[in-house]
């Protein structure tokens, strides 16, 4: 039996508060279980957390039921990647010093059983965003990542849960399609196939399962989010499907 890969982010661990962050965990634990038998790879792509950030002896503390699935996932021989969303692109080397986890800053290209994946968060990708575009700057540069680490975690750990809690997915409104012309991360993808070749354009970040066919036999595929979809993206070695779990709610 070929062994699947399995694509998902957006969970958003942390939000809107600890008791529904929690089942929510639990039900990601529990798809990790369900997707264990059959996974060789897993990618996780971006905002994972709603809030990390990893300071050069501290952690945030919680969630450590997923951490301990996804340990004995690699454990078990099962490859894992973790973009970096824009919620959590503070990762630094833990995850990969205590579970062997491979950290993605920006886009993957990965070839699979002939099939070219064009793999990113999507965030800042695309027209249109340039506060944040200019934000993400400051976000990821190496000493302003060193100012925030001399906070103490008190302070630093406040200021960002309350930065964090403002996103529109704390406040529970679902995204609307804008249709094929007007989604930023369409517009991208048929960009990058101007240049080359790719059957698979996963991204996360919208917040919006999406199956778009672009040209030819590329697709954009958008794999939701986990307070309202439990969406995810299964590729069998021969197709790549956009599945729910338990159903989509
Ligand atoms: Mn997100």
């Amino acid at each position: 039996m070929e062994k699947c890969i399995y694509f998902a982010s957006d969970f958003h661990l942390g939000a809107p508060n600890y008791s529904e962050s929690r089942k929510r965990e639990a039900r990601i634990v529990k798809w990790l279980d369900f997707i264990s038998p059959t996974c060789s790879e897993l990618f996780l792509m971006g905002d994972i957390f709603d809030f990390w950030f990893e300071y050069h002896h501290v952690i945030p503390k919680g969630f450590i039921r997923l951490q301990g699935k996804l340990a004995q996932m690699a454990d078990s021989g099962i490859k894992i990647y973790f973009f970096k969303g824009n919620h959590d692109m503070w990762v630094d080397d833990y995850f990969t010093k205590e579970i062997g986890i491979e950290i993605v800053s920006d886009e993957l290209l990965i070839e699979r059983s002939g099939k070219k994946f064009f793999l990113h968060h999507g965030d800042g990708l695309g027209p249109g965003d340039s506060k944040y575009k200019f934000l993400r700057k400051i976000f990821r540069n190496k000493f302003c990542q060193w100012l925030f680490s001399i906070l103490p975690p008190r302070i630093g750990l406040f200021v960002a849960n309350g930065w964090s809690s403002q996103s529109r997915l704390a406040s529970n409104q679902k995204e609307v399609f804008l249709g094929e012309d007007k989604e930023w991360l369409a517009i991208f993808a048929k960009e990058q196939l101007h240049k080359a070749h790719f059957d698979y354009f996963i991204f996360g970040h919208r917040h919006l399962p999406l199956d778009i066919n672009l040209f030819e036999s590329s697709r954009y595929i958008n794999i939701g989010e986990w307070i309202n979809y439990n969406s995810y993206a299964v590729f069998d070695g021969t197709d790549l499907t956009l599945a729910y779990f338990e159903g989509n709610p």
